[in-house]
């Protein structure tokens, strides 16, 4: 299998968290030019949408979307299983996934647009605004995320490798933007965020993410 991706980001990044889990060795491909919306060129024929991550099975068929790949992996590969096994914790992964992709990656989507220009084009309106909404969603992730060391119940699962690229960005690029510390507004989130860390997977995710977000940035 190839998996079509990037190191910086947060979807494809669920999706290696789910690989370096079960032990699957694919083929890691990085389309140039996934960033810049006039440049993907052959990469549209894998995805039309144009978007990582994509998954080429060995037989040729490819999957889109985070979601619908993680659920592949899990129904083909289902040791260790990344979902529990309780009906109620599984809704609650789902949840937290929910709650990150509606909430979350929508409420950051303005910041990301103005990482794309200069910082002369900033609108400090905007910056204020956005922060503001990510604020209010991470208020909702505090209300559910686990207590445990994990996102859900005491176990690694799908929902962990949702959540860590996604608080590497709000710790680790959010402060670009010079808002307030959004993490110790949340300290169940900001108790989940060090615990997660002591997670060998999660560890080898967030130094991946972290390396392509510095190199990103300029600063490696
Ligand atoms: N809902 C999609 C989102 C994927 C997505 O938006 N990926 C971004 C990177 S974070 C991308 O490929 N962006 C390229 C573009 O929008 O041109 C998923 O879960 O896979």
């Amino acid at each position: 299998m190839k998996l079509f991706q990037t190191y910086l980001s947060p979807f494809p990044t669920r999706v290696r968290m789910m690989l370096y889990a079960k032990g699957i060795e694919v083929e890691i491909v990085e389309p140039s030019g996934i960033h810049d919306a006039t440049a993907k060129g052959t990469y549209m024929a894998v995805n039309p949408l144009g978007r990582v991550p994509a998954l080429q099975l060995d037989d040729g068929r490819v999957l889109i979307e985070s979601e619908v790949i993680c659920e592949y992996l899990e129904e083909t590969f289902p040791e260790p299983p990344l979902m529990p096994s309780d009906p109620w914790q599984r809704s609650q992964v789902r949840l937290i996934s929910r709650i990150s992709d509606i909430y979350i990656v929508m409420a950051m989507l303005p910041l990301f647009i103005l990482a794309g220009k200069p910082t002369s084009a900033w609108n400090q309106n905007k910056i204020t605004r956005a922060l503001k909404e990510i604020d209010t969603s991470l208020d909702y992730l505090e209300v559910y995320i686990g207590g445990e060391g994990y996102a859900v119940g005491k176990a690694l699962s799908h929902a962990d490798g949702t959540l860590v690229p996604i608080l590497l960005l709000v710790e680790q690029w959010l402060p670009v933007f010079r808002g307030a510390d959004l993490l110790t507004n949340h300290p169940k989130v900001q108790a989940y965020w060090r615990a997660i860390a002591r997670d060998k997977i999660c560890a080898k995710l967030i130094e991946e993410t972290s390396i392509a977000l510095k190199k990103s940035m300029g600063s490696a």
